[in-house]
């Protein structure tokens, strides 16, 4: 008999500083306290920031302490291979990647279809938009653009620092304009807001 073990793969894209390693630690906790994942983080980080010492900060833990069961690392050289040594070396139920905040997840995605036999089930692209920063959207910075494109879940974040409701609707209303299907809600990733909501969303 054969048993085919399916390693799920979630991307969690975003512009600099929209909150993507602070989201990714939220879900992390939440998918290992409530679910019992075993989980991988690859960050694709180009500056110095890892999330090592996110980890640290936040939880006063180094990262293979931290839930038990987390590993991470960086993707120096590609992103398959990462994938395939993490399958045979660590076998994870989900593996979250942090590109950078540059990256194109559309292009991640490419390179997965490319990618034959490891048995990865690719989940909803999320792509993290920081409520605070309209005037890019309305300014159409190119990479912002794209990264909303290519979301199945946008997700405006920080909305703990916005107070007018009507600019957070205007906020999801550039945002449909540039992405007719994709699902949008809004959280706060670090007051710790719908962030069940986004994990009933994915993994429902
Ligand atoms: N007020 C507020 N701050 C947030 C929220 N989410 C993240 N931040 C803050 O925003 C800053 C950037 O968060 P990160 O999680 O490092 O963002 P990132 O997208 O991983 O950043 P890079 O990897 O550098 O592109 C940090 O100071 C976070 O504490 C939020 O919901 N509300
Ligand atoms: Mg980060």
């Amino acid at each position: 008999m054969t048993i085919i073990i399916t390693m799920q793969f979630l991307i969690v894209s975003g512009f600099f500083g929209s909150g993507k390693t602070t989201l990714i630690l939220e879900l992390a906790r939440e998918l290992f306290l409530n679910h019992k994942k075993k989980l991988a983080i690859i960050v694709n980080d180009i500056g110095e920031v890892g999330i090592d010492d996110k980890v640290m900060k936040s939880y006063g833990l180094n990262v293979k302490e931290m839930f038990g069961g987390c590993i991470c690392c960086e993707i120096a050289v590609n992103l398959p291979t990462t994938i395939k040594t993490l399958k045979e070396n660590y076998n994870p139920d989900l593996v979250i990647l942090e590109p950078s905040g540059v990256a194109d997840a559309f292009n991640v995605n490419k390179v997965l279809d490319s990618m034959n036999g490891i048995g990865l089930e690719v989940l909803p692209v999320v792509t993290l938009f920081d409520a605070t920063q309209l005037d890019l959207l309305l300014a159409s910075y190119p990479f912002i653009i794209k990264q909303l494109k290519s979301a199945d879940l946008v997700l405006i974040n920080k909305i703990d620092k916005i107070s007018d409701p009507s600019y957070l609707k205007d906020v999801e209303e550039e945002i449909r304009k540039i992405n007719e299907k994709a699902n949008i809600m809004q959280i706060s990733a670090l007051r710790k807001s719908n962030i069940n909501k986004v994990v009933e969303n994915l993994f429902a």
